[in-house]
C-alpha cells in the first residue's frame, strides 16, 4: 500500500501535496537521509490529527495528497528533473508543495520550477550552514553548494540560523554582501532578528527551505551534522507563523537522517508538516 501523510487516503481536492524526494548522492559524512521520506510518512499517523493552536484539522480544511516515494535515478540531474516534474504538477493543480528530502540538493529541483511560476520568488533558508561553496568534493551540484547555485540564478536568499562556515564561504559572503541572520544574532536579540526576517518575507513569494539541522541537536538528533546551539521549537513556530502570514508558496524539509533507536527527528519533521498546514488552513478559513 502507498504510504501517505497521516496514513489517510488522498483527499480528492487536496490543497497540500507531499513530494517525497529520497535523494542521497552527495552526502559527505553520516548517511541515511535517503530513508527520511519513508520514515517521516511512517511516523506521521502517530501525530494528533487536531491542531491545538488553531483548533482545526488541516486534513479536513485543506486535505493532503501524497506522491509515492520514488526510486530516484543515481544521475543527480535526472533525479532533480523527477522532483521538478512533481513540483510542476503540484503548482499547476494549485496545491501547496512540501518536498520531503533527502539531501539539501533537492531544493534545486523545486526552485527550477518555482522560478517559472513566480516573478518575485525569494528563498528563506533555515540552516546551521550556508551551503555556499563553489564546489564540494569535485561536484558543483551538492548539498554544500545548493544556495550558491540559487544565488547565481539571481534569486534573493536569506540564510537564517547559521552558526558554522568555512573560510571560502566567509570570504564569499563578505565579497557579495550575502544576507545572513546568524543564530547568535537571533539568540542575543530575538526581536531585532525577527524584524530583519520580517523585512525579507513581507514582499514577494516565499519558499521555505528548511534544513532540520537549524534546530538544536537536542531537538533534532537525526541529522548528518548535529551543530550545537540551534533553534528551539517555539522560536521556530514563531518564524513559521510569521512567514505564513505573508506569502508562503511552498517548502522543503531536508537532511533528516533517521537514526536507529529513536524517531525524534522524523516525528519533528512530520509535526512541522502538520503545523504549516494548520497555519495555512487557518489563513484559508479566514478568506
Ligand atoms: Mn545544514
Amino acid at each position: 500500500m502507498k504510504l501517505t501523510f497521516l496514513g489517510l487516503p488522498d483527499h480528492p481536492e487536496a490543497k497540500v501535496a507531499l513530494i517525497p524526494a529520497p535523494l542521497e548522492v552527495t552526502t559527505s559524512w553520516q548517511k541515511g537521509t535517503k530513508e527520511a521520506p519513508t520514515e517521516i510518512l511512517k511516523v506521521s499517523p502517530n501525530l494528533e490529527f487536531f491542531d491545538e493552536e488553531t483548533n482545526l484539522e488541516p486534513q479536513e480544511v485543506l486535505g493532503f495528497f501524497t506522491y509515492p516515494v520514488p526510486e530516484l535515478p543515481f544521475d543527480i540531474k535526472k533525479a532533480l528533473d523527477l522532483i521538478s516534474e512533481n513540483v510542476r504538477e503540484t503548482l499547476k493543480e494549485k496545491k501547496f508543495p512540501v518536498v520531503i528530502g533527502g539531501e539539501h540538493t533537492v531544493t534545486l529541483g523545486s526552485v527550477k520550477v518555482l522560478k517559472e511560476f513566480y516573478k518575485n520568488l525569494k528563498i528563506l533558508h533555515l540552516d546551521a550552514h550556508l551551503d555556499l561553496r563553489e564546489e564540494y568534493l569535485g561536484s558543483s551540484i551538492s548539498h554544500a553548494t545548493v544556495m550558491r547555485r540559487i544565488y547565481e540564478m539571481g534569486i534573493p536568499v536569506l540564510s537564517v540560523g547559521v552558526r558554522t562556515l568555512c573560510k571560502e564561504e566567509y570570504e564569499f559572503i563578505k565579497k557579495v554582501k550575502f544576507p545572513v541572520l546568524w543564530m547568535k544574532e537571533l539568540k542575543e536579540n530575538w526581536e531585532e532578528g525577527i524584524k530583519k526576517l520580517e523585512n525579507f518575507v513581507k514582499e514577494g513569494e516565499i519558499y521555505l527551505s528548511l534544513d532540520v539541522d537549524v534546530f538544536d541537536p537536542s531537538l533534532a538528533p537525526g541529522v548528518g551534522t548535529p551543530e550545537p546551539g540551534g533553534l528551539d521549537w517555539y522560536e521556530f513556530l514563531q518564524i513559521l507563523k510569521l512567514v505564513v502570514r505573508y506569502n508562503l508558496i511552498g517548502m522543503d524539509i531536508v537532511e533528516v537522517k533517521p537514526s536507529s533507536g529513536n524517531a525524534i527527528t522524523e516525528y519533528l519533521a512530520a509535526k512541522i508538516i502538520f503545523k504549516v498546514s494548520s497555519y495555512l488552513a487557518k489563513k484559508y478559513e479566514t478568506f
